[in-house]
């Protein structure tokens, strides 16, 4: 009974782990995966950035193109970061400080959203506020989680 008991925890946990690993083939694509989500995510928001530090013209319309990118893919770097996916530029705490990580993008994917939010209003101050709190959530979890 007591084998059955721990055979059934074992693959219960086997059923939760696999979905999330089951979407890369190997650890290698998990890897890639979240640098090119988060390489698209940078050149978007920079784009959005440029507009706010004057050195690219506002436009309000790309603005508003430019943070749709971010807060859509926003929501896709992390499930990369499963168990076994070590390497890159992230650090172990990614692993170890599981919890403050998993927080810090869920502050990233906020914020993100009232970017969108802010560009949908096409006023450069209200972008302005947005971009710099989104920008300080990438901040965060760069100094924390990211090696140089
Ligand atoms: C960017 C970008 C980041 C963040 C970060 C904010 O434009 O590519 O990674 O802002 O530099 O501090």
């Amino acid at each position: 009974m007591k084998t059955f008991a721990a055979l059934t925890l074992a693959a219960a946990a086997v059923c939760v782990s696999l979905p999330a690993a089951a979407q890369f083939a190997k650890a290698e694509d998990a890897v890639h995966y979240r640098q090119g989500a988060l390489f698209v995510i940078g050149q978007h928001f920079g784009r959005i950035g440029a507009m706010v530090n004057g050195k690219a013209p506002f436009d309000a319309k790309a603005a508003q193109e430019n943070a749709e990118v971010v807060a859509n893919l926003a929501k896709l770097p992390w499930a990369a970061f499963g168990p076994g996916t070590e390497g890159g530029k992230a650090k172990p705490e990614v692993w170890k400080e599981s919890a403050k990580f998993n927080e810090g993008a869920e502050k990233f994917q906020a914020e993100a959203a009232k970017l969108l939010a802010a560009t949908k209003t096409g006023n450069l101050e209200q972008i302005k506020t947005a971009f710099g709190a989104t920008a300080n959530t990438c901040k965060a979890c760069h100094d924390d989680f990211r090696s140089k």
